[in-house]
C-alpha cells in the first residue's frame, strides 16, 4: 500500500487530498475535502510539476504522460491528471471520493511529487467548444495548489 497526501492553500480556498494504491495495477482511491470555494463546480486536476516557485502557475500543464487531449475522468481519451470537477455546496464545502484507474502512485507514472490544483471555474471536460476545452477544460484561474507527498 502506498499513501500520499496534498495540502492545498490559496487566498480563500483550502483543502486536503488523500491518495492510496494497493498495487501498480489497482485503481487509486482519491479522497478530497475543501472549504472556501464558491458554490458550484470547480476543475480539479493533477498538474505536471511539483513546482510552486511562482505559485500554482509553476505547476505547468495537466499531467499527460500519454500525450492525450483533455477529457472527463471517465473518458477513454483524457490526461492522466484529469479528475473532472469538485462540486461545492452553498457553504463552499466540497468533498469527493473516487477510484481512478489512470492515476498511479506506484511505478514510473507515479503522481507523487506533482501538484493538485483546484480552479475558479467549471472544467468543461473537453466539450466546451472553445480552444482551451482541449487542454485545460477552460477551468480558469488556479485557486489553490499543493504538492503530492508520501505519507504513512
Ligand atoms: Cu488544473
Ligand atoms: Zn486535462
Amino acid at each position: 500500500m502506498v499513501n500520499a497526501i496534498a495540502v492545498l492553500k490559496g487566498a480563500n480556498v483550502s483543502g486536503v487530498v488523500k491518495f492510496s494504491q494497493t498495487s501498480e495495477e489497482a485503481p487509486v482511491v482519491v479522497e478530497a475535502s475543501f472549504t472556501g470555494l464558491t458554490p458550484g463546480k470547480h476543475g480539479f486536476h493533477i498538474h505536471e510539476f511539483g513546482d510552486n516557485t511562482n505559485g500554482c502557475i509553476s505547476a505547468g500543464p495537466h499531467y499527460n504522460p500519454h500525450g492525450k487531449t483533455h477529457g472527463a475522468p471517465e473518458a477513454a481519451v483524457r490526461h492522466a491528471g484529469d479528475l473532472g470537477n469538485l462540486t461545492a455546496n452553498a457553504s463552499g464545502e466540497a468533498t469527493l471520493k473516487v477510484e481512478d484507474s489512470q492515476l498511479k502512485l506506484i511505478g514510473p507514472l507515479s503522481i507523487i511529487g506533482r501538484t493538485v490544483i483546484v480552479h475558479a471555474d467549471e472544467d468543461d471536460l473537453g466539450l466546451g467548444g472553445v480552444e482551451l476545452s482541449l487542454t485545460t477544460g477552460n477551468a480558469g484561474d488556479r485557486l489553490a495548489c499543493g504538492v503530492i507527498g508520501v505519507t504513512k
